[in-house]
């Protein structure tokens, strides 16, 4: 290997400089700077990635892009002072004079250009690639970062960090995602920088001159993406570092935590009351007290005697079981995870060979190495001490690695696929591989899908676990801000996130819980948690009025489950979020980056939520262009203009997308319940035609992947007034047999299926069940519980394929 410009002055920028020479390679280019080697690989029309190196041998990240290049129509042409790169949809021109590039559209639309100065530059070892600042640019993504949605004038650093009580605007949290998304000009771009190090993103904080991203180690390596809608950019960017797979149906229900549950009568007494109280619920968490002395791949015997009879008659309540999996293995000579892990060199180490030890909640502790392929299969082997026991899901925390102290010592040696590199370079993928060996041992259980959280991550994540934004606060800016938190993972990737309902440390207050419980309903992890030492804080232990707001949101929750399945599927296949923040349908739209309504997302791209904190009882909401209905009354609204909206306790704004197919089926009290059999098709008015794809697969196995599905499209043309429900593909059966047809919007007076008339019927319709004793509405206002006269069709077979005509 070698190594070019040896006399390197370290206290000083230095540029890439002038590019001495290039030439071709299968899928781009490759070529020299005065300062550096460069390659340019083209991936596909629409993605690029570009690499800068000062050694001659290209060092990469072998953990998150799952993708490689492919054959595509790249023409490449030189110039005297540039060298042009073009595919059918992108335009890189390099400037030979000094190392610079510019990304055009096919239509030569500028979208992101280099500082012509200083294009890609070291400072010492750390690298920086400045990009020129566009009028007006906006920045949304980085994944779990505070701040608002616009994240211009801001900087950030990626290094995973336990953060107990973060700030709202604290940063670094726990995971580290360096995938952004640029919008200026009615255009946008994105940017995935594949460097493990530290990196810190700039976007024109303390200058107006440029952004830039910079890595402490290692080479500029990032892949430039190009779309014609912000979507089309997160579908790149998650075909590049993958999707997630379809997570378990129970998984969607609600899940109950709590730091901690024990001895096993506190876990039956919450199953009971979940049930006896006759509030829906899926999940019951073991936190780190279900162990002795917090040794991982063990059961405290007093407080579990027997976890397996516990989680089978658990199972009988329609409950899952998820455990705690800390990475801090306790240092005690008789451990057997201990002792194997230092007989099999499986622990990190200092550069001397020494175990690493730092203190976690056992003690003394050694670290499995997850960068390393051995120490994984061991973990995921170790972890059928779980399944045997009936355990179904799984909860990695403290991998960024967290330890007293927080300043694990850069030296540490990691495998890293056998790279062999520091902590420098390890800590932020470390999590994500402990994810990674988790979700594998999950598997080992047998046929049915994993289910596994994490903590800390990196780009790719997705692909391992679920995602909850760590140790928030009872607090209403904490409330907002976790919206935007999974919000922001959502454009960055990682559509399964959710927050601690009710804050993990402090004292949620009556009201704050009651909107926390509904505005998580709209959220694609649905879990409730809070701090050991901390008042009880399930659903039912703030009084009878927020049982009563929970109650009839997690009924709603229930209700919407084919809606959220639909959801998942289609986020698994198009790598788009199930929370969707205005900004990226509504990207050009100035109003939705407004303070006041960037908490607003779309929820299976049919709701639009606009959270508001549990004080206020009116607020305004912006409602981008389209045509809205009130969810809970049907009020029509057009789009494109602020309202105000009465926000009681027991209603949180939620305003349906004109053109929606809602389906929604009769509440049930856990995943696993029958239903009544009748999918209720909510069809929603709006302007010419508009579909969801309908999905059901088992919810447990993975015979989906081999066409065990129930999948169709659905279509409604509101202007013809058609609804077609596509002949169905797969070899599933529905788990429907009924269809009830719902219309919203339309003036209904003839159905016909075909040339056969419906017998039409009017319903009256409440998505919550009224809270009669409580009554906290004012007196001048509505209430919204009921929509009365709502025409609808009920036909028997749900599975047929259906063409339904309406006649006003
Ligand atoms: O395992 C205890 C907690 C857990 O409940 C929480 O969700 C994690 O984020 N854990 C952190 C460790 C200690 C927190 C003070």
């Amino acid at each position: 290997m070698t190594t070019v410009a040896t006399s390197v002055n370290r206290a000083q920028n230095q540029s890439a400089g002038k590019v001495i020479s290039w030439k071709p390679t299968a899928h781009g280019i490759t070529g020299r700077t005065e300062t550096s080697y460069f390659k340019i690989s083209i991936f596909t029309d629409t993605i690029v990635r570009i690499q800068l190196s000062r050694s001659e041998q290209f060092f990469s990240n072998p953990y998150s892009v799952v993708q490689s290049p492919k054959e595509t129509s790249l023409k490449v042409s030189e110039e005297p002072e540039i060298l042009t790169l073009e595919t059918a949809e992108l335009k890189i021109v390099l400037s030979k004079n000094e190392w610079a590039l510019s990304f055009y559209d096919q239509h030569g639309n500028l979208l992101n250009q280099d500082d012509p100065a200083f294009g890609v530059s070291w400072l010492g070892t750390e690298v920086t690639n400045y990009k020129k600042l566009q009028p007006n640019e906006k920045f949304i993504g980085l994944g779990e970062k505070t701040g608002g949605i616009d994240r211009a004038g801001q900087a950030f650093t990626n290094w995973n960090t336990d953060y107990f009580a973060y700030g709202v605007n604290d940063d670094p949290l726990y995971m580290s995602i360096p995938f952004y998304i640029g919008i200026h000009r009615q255009r946008a771009y994105g940017i995935y920088f594949d460097n493990t190090h530290k990196t810190t993103f700039n976007f024109g904080a303390s200058n107006r001159r440029f952004s830039y991203f910079s890595a402490e180690d290692g080479d500029m390596d990032y892949y430039f993406f190009q779309g014609h809608t912000v979507a089309d950019i997160i579908s790149g960017y998650t075909s590049l570092t993958g999707k997630m797979s379809m997570p378990p149906l129970w998984a969607l229900g609600f899940q109950q935590c709590r730091y901690s549950y024990y001895p096993e009568s506190e876990v039956f007494a919450l199953a009971n009351n979940f049930r006896d109280r006759d509030m829906p619920a899926d999940v019951i968490y073991l936190d780190i007290h279900h162990m002795e002395k917090y040794k991982v791949f063990t059961f405290d015997g007093e407080k579990f005697p027997d976890p397996k009879a516990m989680i089978e008659a658990l199972k009988a309540k329609g409950f899952r079981v998820v455990v705690i999996m800390d990475p801090g293995i306790k240092v005690e000579k008789d451990y057997l995870p201990y002792q194997e892990g230092k007989d099999n060199d499986l622990f990190l180490k200092y550069p001397d060979g020494e175990t690493y030890e730092g203190q976690v909640w056992p003690g003394w502790c050694a670290f499995p190495d997850f960068t390393s392929a051995k120490t994984r299969q061991w973990w995921a082997e170790k972890m059928a001490y779980y399944t045997d026991a009936g355990v179904d899901g799984f909860w990695t925390d403290m991998n960024e690695p967290a330890s007293w102290g927080q300043h694990t010592p850069n030296l540490i040696n990691f495998d890293y696929e056998g790279q062999q590199v520091s902590h420098r370079k390890a800590r932020n993928v470390y999590g994500m591989q402990m994810a990674r060996a988790a979700q594998e041992g999950a598997f080992k259980n047998g046929k049915e899908r994993p289910f596994t959280l994490t903590r800390a991550g990196f780009s790719g994540i997705q692909r391992f676990a679920a995602a909850w934004t760590g140790d928030n606060v009872s607090s209403e800016e904490h409330m907002m801000a976790g919206i935007r938190l999974v919000n922001s993972l959502g454009i960055s990737g990682v559509s399964f996130a959710g927050y601690d309902v009710g804050g993990f440390c402090g004292e949620a207050s009556k009201s704050l819980f009651s909107r926390w419980m509904s505005i998580a309903a709209f959220s694609p992890l649905y879990r409730a948690h809070s701090m050991i030492n901390s008042n009880d804080a399930e659903p039912w232990a703030f009084g009878e009025e927020v049982e009563e707001i929970s109650k009839n949101y997690l009924k709603l929750r229930y209700q919407m489950l084919p809606l959220l399945y639909a959801a998942f599927h289609k986020s698994s296949q198009d790598g788009l979020p199930l929370a969707k923040s205005l900004a990226i349908d509504y990207s050009f739209d100035e109003n939705i980056y407004d303070g006041r309504f960037q908490n607003q997302y779309l929820f299976c791209d049919s709701l639009l939520v606009a959270p508001v904190e549990s004080h206020k009882e009116i607020t305004k909401s912006y409602l981008p262009n389209g045509n809205w209905y009130y969810f809970y009354n049907d009020q029509p609204y057009h789009g494109g203009q602020e309202i105000y909206v009465d926000t009681p306790i027991n209603y949180l704004p939620v305003f349906v997308k004109g053109g929606s197919i809602l389906p929604l089926q009769s509440p049930i009290s856990h995943t696993a319940e029958k239903h009544d059999g009748i999918l209720r098709l909510h069809v929603y008015k709006g302007e010419g035609t508009s579909s969801y794809l309908h999905y059901e697969d088992d919810g447990l196995s993975l015979d989906y992947k081999n066409g065990d599905y129930f999948k169709r499209a659905i279509v409604l043309d509101s202007d013809r007034q058609i609804l077609r429900l596509a002949k169905a593909t797969g070899n599933f059966k529905s788990n429907y047999d009924q269809l009830n047809v719902i219309f919203h919007g339309f003036e209904i007076n003839k159905i016909k299926s075909g040339e056969k008339s419906l017998p039409l019927s009017s319903e009256n319709l409440a998505f919550l069940r009224e809270i009669s004793d409580f009554d906290p509405l004012p007196d001048n206002r509505l209430p919204y519980h009921e929509i009365a006269g709502l025409p609808s069709v009920t036909l028997p077979h749900y599975h047929e394929e259906i063409t339904i005509t309406f006649e006003t």
